[in-house]
């Protein structure tokens, strides 16, 4: 075995104060695709708040130091291969300024951290640490600086943070962190519009894209407008710049990035039109430019003190963006679909080997830290909250939290003591949330006596990695009690947990409800009672609480998939015709409808499975989702027709939540009909008109080993729309057979678009295979061995990206022997891999255990 220098891990509790503060920073670049000059100018004094007399110690990674001076000195110390030390005996007691030089390489720098380029385009990403390779800087959250920069380029379009004061010239007002600094020079185009805020200051709005796709910025400039409103709405937050600017990047890491006043954004996030996205594209670019867009309070007026806090702006943003959707679409639904996305991404995180606290207290590489657990664990944690304090004592908070900390970096223990001073709660045991990894679960029994119904719930939170013992959490649930005949006995009452075992009573009763308990997804838990199919179709078909009327019918589902795998249990009677009911409901949202028709996922499946004591077998799940789906549409098949004919849209496109509700309906009722007769799919396809259809059509061919014409056509058509063509390799490949999966993917990697160094395509490729869930896990291990080799490759081009992709890894201990060895050989080989980088080796450490 390669031996591998252990990399040292940084702790929360090492924290200290930087030695200094900085007031000013003026920077110059000469831009350059290989030789990028960067002159810096800081401001510097020492920190009151620190130990004094210390060494300054500034972070840069691959810079060539051209010179440095200090207050007009010049200055011989050389950098190592982190970063600059200035010695404290070199360093005045007051302020002074420092001057340094360099050069750097956008061109080469293949990782897309830093300043890179793109198309032609000089763009940056600085969170969490890409500044340290821009120039010599402390690059930590908590050092807050006033930033002037001025760029030298023929590029016509030249942007960086604030508001612009020349050509090339931009002044931020608003003190941050390097982080969030941005530069951008490229020969783009923008598509503008104006805001004007609650006090009447009118803001400049810019999209800039590459020219020919100006015209793909309307949702996403649409969006924007109604984000800016709804902020100023629901939580009084005005922007504070003349100027707002966008920038779609073709070749980006992640989503999108909340730069002050210079939002960078993934194209696939920001361009749409009805041909080419769907309506999950719609709805993902109104939530992401929303959410960038709130990061301005959130994020940047009011920053983290380290990364650690990293929660403290994304749970509480994602939060937010997840109610500005609510209210701008169907609450309910899109309350549904981000409890499936949580249970879905972050119950898997949680349940497994990379499992941590929302609030971490170690690291070895910042950026394996953007997770789920973060992000949708850490928005859940402050859904929780509200719901225990009250909306206007959360009102109350929020505002506390504006004024206080407004300018300033700050922890989840001021978060905290905001809602303490704000509303008197005592949130000593709350904070476990923060600092415990794992998923609660929750069981349920209860009984009923002489007029009295009785709940018990008992808690437990099992061990994660390196959290042997777990305390009982607070757990607020929402309950409501029904009737057998489906009448509502108990409107939602919030139950509060607080220990490891609770009884709840309810008496003057006359017959033993229903429970619907833990009613909105009121807590990150997993629930475990025993309901009869009776009970479960009485809430499918009344439940007031849309959450749990669509929960009931994925209990059915899941009973009659897991028995179906457990025991060959044919497809249960009851769930046919409670589904079927909900399907003709016309009185119901098609939304709504769409999802409680969705089978659980594969994925889900395997999840609940190993989740109930069982080894989950990928092949049979997916034999047993397709057996329940063909006798589902054989029941429903006398409706099918009149349905599909029911909820075509017409008129012209609209990307409303409605139109897209009808659409998802309709596809669902296709891709059931596809189990009996493919034409009505075919014939979708060729009357597609919009992406919607036009890909959820092929999807149902393909997936029942049709739609080869349909997908040449496909490509013939959009070949050159690269956001589109990503679609074309990603449907192949989560839609083939298990058995074909991990040579089509072989086969797409040859492909000569296969552009394996743009992130959207190569996760287009390879997440698709490891979302194919029998596919990547066929008993050849050929799926696990093929990913190994892509990460590998990768590796060494752009780091982030293939310790991202690694996570496909991450549910190894659910599965048998043979895959569990399969598996953890080629994490060990890729694990040997010589000079693997600090992120993929934390992955693979952290899966390894
Ligand atoms: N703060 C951004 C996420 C982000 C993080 C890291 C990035 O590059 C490595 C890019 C974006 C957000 O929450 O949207
Ligand atoms: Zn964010």
């Amino acid at each position: 075995m390669t031996a591998h220098i252990a990399p040292t891990a940084i702790l929360l509790s090492d924290y200290t104060p930087f030695s200094h503060l900085i007031d000013h920073v003026t920077l110059h670049f000469t831009l350059h695709p290989l030789q990028t000059r960067v002159s810096a100018r800081l401001s510097l004094r020492p920190n009151p708040a620190a130990v004094q007399g210390q060494d300054l110690r500034l972070d840069g990674e691959n810079l060539s130091l051209l010179s440095l001076a200090l207050n007009g000195k010049p200055l011989a110390h050389a950098p190592d291969e982190t970063g600059l030390t200035i010695p404290a005996a070199d360093l005045p007691n007051g302020p002074f300024t420092l001057e340094t030089e360099v050069e750097i390489s956008p061109q080469t720098n293949t990782s897309l951290d830093g300043l890179y380029m793109s198309n032609g385009m000089y763009c940056t990403q600085c969170e969490a640490q890409g500044f340290r390779k821009i120039t010599f800087y402390p690059d930590r959250p908590d050092v807050m600086a006033r930033f002037d920069v001025t760029m030298d380029t023929d590029l016509p379009t030249q942007l960086s943070n604030g508001n612009p004061t020349g050509p090339g010239a931009w002044h931020d007002p608003w003190p941050k962190p390097a982080y969030l600094f941005a530069l951008v020079a490229g020969d783009l185009v923008a598509h503008t519009d104006h805001f004007t805020t609650l006090s009447g200051r009118r803001v400049t709005l810019n999209i800039y894209t590459r020219a020919g796709d100006a015209h793909k910025c309307a949702y996403a400039m649409d969006s924007l407008i109604r984000s800016m409103r709804w902020d100023e709405q629901v939580y009084g937050r005005e922007y504070d710049l003349d100027i707002f600017n966008i920038v779609a990047v073709d070749d980006f890491n992640m989503g999108a990035m909340e730069n002050k006043g210079l939002n960078i954004f993934n194209s696939k996030l920001v361009l749409a039109t009805p041909d080419t996205a769907t309506d999950d594209d719609y709805a993902r670019i109104e939530a992401v430019i929303a959410h960038e867009y709130f990061h301005n309070w959130t994020g940047n007026r009011i920053t983290c003190r380290d990364w650690f806090q990293l929660c403290l702006k994304e749970g509480l943003t994602v939060y937010r963006d997840q109610q500005f959707s609510g209210d701008m679409r169907s609450a309910p639904v899109k309350r549904i679909e981000d409890v499936l996305a949580l249970r879905a991404r972050q119950f898997r995180e949680d349940g497994g080997p990379l499992a941590h606290a929302v609030r971490p207290d170690s690291y070895v590489e910042i950026n394996n830290f953007y997770t789920a657990t973060i992000y949708e664990k850490g928005a859940e944690v402050i859904g929780m909250l509200k719901t225990l304090v009250g909306d206007a004592a959360y009102a109350d908070a929020l505002n506390l939290y504006f004024t206080r900390h407004d300018g300033h970096a700050a922890t989840i223990e001021d978060w905290l003591q905001v809602f303490t001073d704000a509303t008197g709660h005592d949130l000593t045991q709350f904070k476990h949330w923060y600092t415990q990894a794992g998923t609660p679960h929750l069981t349920l029994t209860d009984d009923f006596k002489n007029g009295t119904y009785t709940l018990y719930i008992k808690q437990n939170n099992p061990t994660t990695p390196g959290q042997p013992h777990k305390d009982p959490k607070v757990i607020p649930i929402a309950l409501g009690l029904l009737s057998t005949s489906g009448a509502e006995v108990l409107p939602t009452t919030i139950l509060t947990l607080t220990q490891a075992e609770h009884s709840f009573e309810f008496p003057n009763l006359t017959a033993k409800p229903i429970p619907s308990a833990l009613r909105g997804f009121s807590a990150p838990v997993v629930l475990h009672q025993t309901q009869s199919n009776t009970d479960r179709a009485i809430l499918l078909a009344h439940d007031t609480d849309a959450f749990n009327k669509c929960e009931a019918g994925r209990a059915l589902a899941k009973s009659a998939l897991t028995d179906h795998i457990l025991h060959q249990t044919p497809t249960p009677h009851d769930w046919l015709a409670a589904i079927t009911a909900v399907t003709r409901e016309t009185t119901l949202d098609p939304a709504f409808r769409a999802l409680t028709l969705r089978l659980p996922s594969d994925d889900d499946i395997a999840q609940t499975l190993h989740a109930s004591g069982h080894i989950p077998d990928p092949a049979a799940i997916h034999a047993a989702r397709r057996t329940l789906q063909t006798d589902l549409a054989n029941h429903l098949k006398p409706h099918l027709p009149s349905l599909i004919a029911a909820h075509q849209t017409p008129g012209d496109f609209s990307p409303s939540a409605i139109a897209a509700g009808h659409r998802a309906f309709r596809l669902g009722l296709l891709s059931l009909m596809a189990r009996i007769d493919t034409a009505p799919a075919t014939h979708a396809y060729q009357n597609a008109k919009s992406m919607t259809e036009q890909l959820g059509a092929l999807a149902i061919l393909l997936d029942n080993g049709m739609g080869q014409p349909e997908l040449a056509q496909f490509h013939a058509q959009w070949q050159n729309d690269r956001l589109v063509m990503d679609k074309w390799f990603g449907l192949q490949i989560s839609m083939a057979a298990p058995d074909h999966a991990a040579h089509i993917t072989k086969f797409l990697t040859e492909h000569a678009d296969f552009d394996w160094k743009n992130p959207n395509r190569f996760r287009a490729v390879i997440a698709s295979l490891a979302a194919n869930h029998a596919g990547f896990h066929h008993a050849s291990g050929q799926g696990y061995a093929l990913l190994a080799d892509w990460l590998i490759k990768l590796d060494p081009v752009n780091p982030q990206t293939a310790a991202r992709m690694s996570t496909a890894f991450e549910t190894w201990p659910r599965y048998d022997q043979t895959r569990q060895t399969l598996i953890r050989n080629e994490l060990s080989r890729i694990r040997q891999t010589p000079n693997l980088s600090r992120n993929l080796g934390e992955m693979l450490d952290r899966m390894l255990g």
